[in-house]
């Protein structure tokens, strides 16, 4: 990849906003959708798939390696949720629309009022 000159990930008029990065793996929210969902972009294989697409707005998203969390409302109030997302190798599929993978995914959330809630 050349250094030095910008590129695009994602330039769809859905408004993504709130890029985070890490490794080759970079995650967004954006309305493409109706409402703001999750979607990442793996630089490495130039490939974009959905992290998580659902009712409610999902907001702020931040990868760690394959771990993916952010600030959801999907239960009308403001929970974190997270989901580890498959290996890159398997990301294709994602982007090819294999939603029926994600829906077998592992996905880890908690409620703000639980206390020491943790992933
Ligand atoms: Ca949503």
């Amino acid at each position: 990849m050349a250094t030095g000159r910008e590129f695009p990930i994602c330039t769809n008029d859905a408004d993504p906003t709130q890029p985070a990065i890490d490794g080759s793996i970079v995650v967004w929210s954006d309305q493409r959708n109706g409402d703001y969902d999750i979607y990442g972009y793996d630089l490495a294989k130039s490939v974009e798939f959905p992290v998580y697409v659902g009712p409610g707005e999902q907001f702020f998203p931040v990868v760690s390696g394959n771990l993916v969390v952010w600030q959801d409302g999907r239960d009308g109030q403001v929970d974190i949720w997270g989901v580890y997302i498959p290996e890159p190798a398997a990301l294709s599929l994602l982007a090819l629309g294999g939603l029926a993978i994600l829906g077998r995914r592992k996905a880890v959330g908690c409620r703000r009022q639980a206390p020491g809630c943790r992933l």
